[in-house]
């Protein structure tokens, strides 16, 4: 893998940039939509590609080792040919599904052990065996086994799970050592900073993940219910310890405004569940703010979707037809909100790129901050 940095904004800390891996290149800063079964929920792969266009998407290791499981994938000669996905694809390492999905877990410093959603069925996940997943599922970005604490977290379990996901760093870089790539090419590790909302405990993390000398790096533990501002301290108190010279990655962020608020600290990548999930239940990310479609008001709305047009479905639908279709708990309707907010999201962080290339990226971002925190 390789990284380009463009150009860092003067008036922020905002970076373009663009990632080449053996399956193309990423250019930053980059929403990936998240596919966690091996599937961008309700998109087929060819209105992915033409019309939402994103240079990478995200999978589960925890749902893609429950089920398919793994020897499937490793028949299929990786997830890229299961889901006939040939761009780039990210695998997280369960650090944060295992916590948030299974039931009856157990953490201990040899791993966690847990019981699946779907069949209660009892499994345990190591720093050593994630790798081996991760090297089956194939990814080309392959993330470290952590633990992802909750919010609030009290200070002395912070610690001592930040010291845990540490070992449990060193525990993932030893094996992956050992684990030749399995499908002929690449695949690129990146480390996790933990600390919870502690700015000494991020600021040790930050250094110990920097010092693992990883070609990208990742901050995991927040957008778990902190308030936004103490996400943006800890996102500020870490970019500045974080090598420039490598991709940063913010896992499960956010909203349109998190995006753009964490892209000015110096983000690089991000997912979340957030433009797909709140797409099925009828919410709707716009430019100038967001829209409940399932509300009376757009019952007989017949203007297009998003004026702004930025995926074929925002023009080729009516509000009134979308309200319809949720009210009909259509399957159509919870496919065009999807599409309409992956396709926003994507735009959002090309614009980001744009503006910062143009050197107008903080005039923007303060302008489409005001503007996307309406209700419409
Ligand atoms: N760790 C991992 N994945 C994650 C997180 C984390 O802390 C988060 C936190 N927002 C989302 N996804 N491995």
């Amino acid at each position: 893998m390789k990284f380009d940095l463009k150009l860092t904004d003067p008036k922020s800390k905002a970076r373009a940039g663009v990632i080449t891996t053996d399956h193309g290149e990423i250019q930053t800063p980059i929403f990936m939509p998240v596919g966690t079964v091996g599937t961008v929920k309700g998109v087929h792969q060819t209105e992915l590609k033409n019309e939402i266009n994103p240079d990478i998407i995200l999978g589960n290791t925890y749902h893609l080792f429950l089920r398919p499981k793994t020897s499937i994938l490793e028949q299929a000669g990786g997830l890229h040919k299961f889901m006939n996905w040939d761009r780039n694809i990210l695998t997280d390492s369960g650090g944060y599904q295992v916590y948030s999905l299974s039931s009856n877990r157990k953490i201990n410093e040899e791993g966690v052990k847990f019981k699946s959603h779907i069949d209660g069925s009892t499994h345990v996940f190591t720093p050593e065996n994630v790798m081996e997943i991760q090297r089956e599922i194939g990814a080309d970005i392959i993330m470290a086994f952590d633990e992802c604490t909750p919010y609030p977290c009290d200070y002395n379990y912070a610690k001592r799970s930040m010291h845990m996901t540490h070992r449990w760093l060193d525990r993932c870089i030893n094996h992956l050592e050992k684990l030749p790539f399995k499908y002929g090419y690449e695949q690129t590790f990146f480390p996790i900073v933990q600390g919870s909302t502690y700015k000494d405990l991020r600021k040790q993390s930050a250094d110990y993940i920097a010092n693992a000398g990883a070609q990208g790096n990742a901050i995991g533990g927040l957008s778990v219910g902190e308030p936004a501002e103490e996400m943006y301290a800890m996102t500020e108190i870490v970019t500045a310890i974080l090598p420039e010279d490598k991709p940063r990655y913010l896992m499960g962020v956010g909203t349109p405004i998190n995006i753009l608020e964490n892209i000015a600290l110096g983000i690089d990548m991000f997912d979340c569940v957030m433009p797909t999930r709140n797409a099925r239940n009828g919410m709707l990310f716009t430019a100038h703010g967001t829209i409940n479609i399932k509300n009376k008001k757009w019952e007989n709305d017949f203007s297009p979707i998003d004026e702004m047009a930025i995926t074929y479905v925002d023009t080729l639908y009516t509000k009134a037809y979308l309200r319809h279709l949720f009210a009909a708990n259509e399957m159509l309707g919870k496919q065009i909100a999807t599409i309409h907010n992956l396709g926003f999201y994507l735009w959002l962080t090309r614009q980001a790129r744009e503006h910062i290339l143009a050197g107008d990226f903080r005039e923007w971002k303060d302008k489409m901050v005001i503007q996307m925190d309406k209700r419409l």
